[in-house]
């Protein structure tokens, strides 16, 4: 995504604006930097260690990603973050203020900045702005138990255009402005709320195709892609990539891939799982018990079914190169792409864009992940279903190449018409008001 955008603001000319990833001395509340490079304005700015603390491992990480991912009993409710969340957008808005010019078009990215329009609004900016979600948009229901619930809708009603991940999303959203502020629908991506006009549509995102299929065409200067090719000859090969979060069903996978090889017809064809999962948010409590319950599971896989000669499950804390990934993918019979629930799940397109075509591998899709709602040729499964996960990964591994085919065919359709160069013009193009405004991008 990074990259798409970057592209547009090169080529347009425009402002990149974020936290900077450092910290401004404690004394201090913030400090901005500047710096220019091919047209681009790259405006970043340090916080606080208590404010950063309180903005992103608190508010956005404890209370919001949570609860967009339905995962109430993780919310911290009784968080005395927002104060802190309100106030790092309150500050990014007073840093970014000097930097606006009256034809700018303002495009604001995720969670941790819903408010930032609202403020932007304080300081008289009257711009076209727009807002997109990555993660998803709970049920009306879920939204309505975070107590200070109100205050992000009415922040959220400070944009001119919300995008969201599927249709799924926009209508949770559009149901809870109807049922707790009686909002109107004008049309089917316009609602009235607030007195003011509301569109709300759905743009799901998708990769660089070309470049994640150049990868594969690429020798990364790395002997994993080696070591892969030779495992992936011995074994049925089954990948799985995500970061370490509570959101991606990670041991509800292992366990159903633990269920897979408990079946003594499946033992004979030794399986192999490689799931690449990088830690994250690690200072979170959440992220910290799920390490170890992956690591229980994984050493309970090992001591029942590895082998001298088989290792049926790799479990890698650590980044890859996108030519490695691209590389595994290629060679992997089957993705595992199981979250208990995802705003989109960029690595089943990456997955399917990686594979060769005459002899493609099969991808598993949570119902969940956002990617589901378009890529319904995938064997779909429900990631809480772990019998269902084990009979899929059996269905996978012998699958006819002409129904493997098949489906890749209709799946690499999907990736296509979502490339993310083309999400990006197709949301702008919604955004932009008359003329050419430059655009200035916002990220976390
Ligand atoms: P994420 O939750 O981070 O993104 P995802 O869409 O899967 O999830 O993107 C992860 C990206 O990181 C992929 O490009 C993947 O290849 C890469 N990655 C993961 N592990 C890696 C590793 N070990 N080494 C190198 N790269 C690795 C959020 C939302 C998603 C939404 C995206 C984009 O949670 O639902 O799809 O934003 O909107």
């Amino acid at each position: 995504m990074a990259v798409a955008l970057n592209d547009t603001l090169k080529a347009d000319g425009g402002i990149w604006f974020g936290w900077g990833g450092d910290f401004a001395a404690s004394d201090q509340a913030s400090s901005v930097q500047v710096q220019k490079a091919e047209g681009v304005t790259y405006i970043t700015v340090s916080l606080t260690k208590e404010l950063f603390n309180q903005y992103y491992a608190g508010y956005s990480n404890s209370v919001l990603w949570p609860l967009c991912h339905s995962r109430t009993d993780l919310v911290d409710y009784g968080s005395r973050d927002l104060a802190g969340y309100r106030q790092t957008n309150k500050l990014f808005a007073q840093c970014l203020n000097p930097f606006l010019q009256e034809d700018d078009l303002i495009w604001i990215h995720d969670y941790h900045l819903i408010p930032l329009a609202a403020e932007l609004r304080s300081w008289g900016i009257q711009n076209r702005i727009g807002f997109f979600l990555h993660i998803p948009v709970p049920p009306p229901q879920l939204m309505q138990t975070l107590p200070d619930h109100e205050v992000i809708a009415r922040t959220l009603a400070a944009y001119d255009l919300i995008g969201l991940q599927t249709e799924r999303d926009c209508r949770n959203l559009i149901e809870y402005f109807q049922m707790q502020f009686g909002a109107v629908e004008l049309s089917a991506t316009r609602i009235s709320v607030f007195g003011k006009t509301l569109a709300i549509q759905a743009f799901p995102i998708g990769i660089d195709v070309e470049a994640f299929q150049k990868a594969t065409e690429t020798t990364p200067p790395d002997h994993s892609v080696e070591r892969f090719r030779k495992l992936a000859s011995r074994h049925g090969m089954l990948i799985g990539v995500d970061r370490l979060d509570y959101s991606k069903g990670l041991p509800q996978k292992f366990r159903a891939f633990e269920r897979f090889l408990s079946d003594p017809a499946n033992l004979a064809g030794r399986a192999v799982l490689t799931q690449i999962a990088p830690l994250s948010r690690a200072d979170i409590d959440a992220y910290a018990s799920l390490r170890e319950e992956l690591e229980q599971i994984t050493g309970r896989i090992l001591g029942s079914y590895g082998d001298l000669d088989w290792t049926p499950l790799f479990y890698l804390n650590r980044g890859y190169s996108r030519e490695c990934l691209a590389h595994f993918f290629r060679m992997s019979d089957a993705a595992l792409v199981t979250p208990l629930a995802d705003g989109m799940n960029l690595v089943a397109k990456e997955f399917i864009a990686a594979q060769d075509p005459k002899d493609p591998g099969v991808l598993i899709l949570s119902r969940f992940a956002g990617a589901a709602e378009q890529m319904d040729s995938a064997l779909l499964v429900n990631p809480y279903d772990e019998r269902e996960i084990a009979n899929a990964i059996g269905e996978a591994l012998v699958m006819p190449v002409s129904e493997r085919r098949e489906r890749y065919s209709d799946l690499m359709e999907v990736v296509r018409n979502t490339d993310v160069r083309k999400w990006a013009r197709e949301y702008l193009a919604v955004l932009k008001s008359p003329g050419n405004p430059r655009i200035r991008l916002i990220s976390p």
